[in-house]
């Protein structure tokens, strides 16, 4: 039976505008976790999955991995830690002048994007191992701890694995944060 059978037509239509407009906020609040106001730690809405670490004897190594966000807003990743490395800096690849590939600290970190991911990849955003405390043996492995903007850490452990490609001189973060040629150092793999 039609439904408006006890309605004038112009009734029947604003019963259904007044159902209409109060279908709206129902729907929005069962699409909106707690996240939209952030009150999801980052660690929480942010995991890893494929990471790995470039064996290395000595000096200098990386860790990769596919970086994804669960979340309905941005993540940003600061700084990492690991038992592995005296310091570690967040390093992006890029072109200098001379069309050589160089890489440097990220300005502001890596971020994930709501509902994305981001990807570190050797020639890419890496995680550098400054300052290796002992050699990184293929097949062992050590853990990474990543702190986010929010104050927020997340602990991932990473197999060590063979890599030779991807020998990119290191420009370090200085005033302006441009790449310049003499504030190359020996390349070395990220
Ligand atoms: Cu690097």
């Amino acid at each position: 039976m039609p439904d408006n059978l006890f309605l004038p037509p112009r009734a029947a239509r604003l019963l259904r505008g007044a159902l209409a407009a109060a279908a709206v906020p129902l729907l929005l609040t069962a699409c909106s976790s707690a996240d939209k106001t952030g009150d999801v730690a980052s660690a929480d809405a942010v995991t890893i999955s494929d990471q790995w670490v470039k064996a290395a004897d000595s000096g200098m190594s990386a860790a990769f991995g596919d970086l994804i966000n669960s979340g309905d807003t941005p993540r940003t990743i600061v700084s990492a830690t690991s038992p592995a490395s005296g310091r570690i800096e967040l390093h992006e690849v890029v072109v200098d002048a001379n069309g050589t590939k160089a890489m440097r600290p990220k300005r502001g970190g890596f971020v994930i994007p709501a509902h994305g991911r981001t990807q570190l990849r050797p020639g890419g955003d890496h995680i550098m191992f400054m300052d290796l405390r002992g050699p990184l043996r293929t097949g062992s492995e050590t853990s990474v701890t990543l702190t986010f903007d929010d104050g927020s850490t997340t602990t991932f452990t990473a197999q060590v694995r063979d890599f030779a490609g991807n020998q990119e001189n290191y420009l370090p973060d200085h005033a302006g944060g441009e790449a310049h040629a003499g504030a190359q150092t020996p390349a070395h793999g990220g």
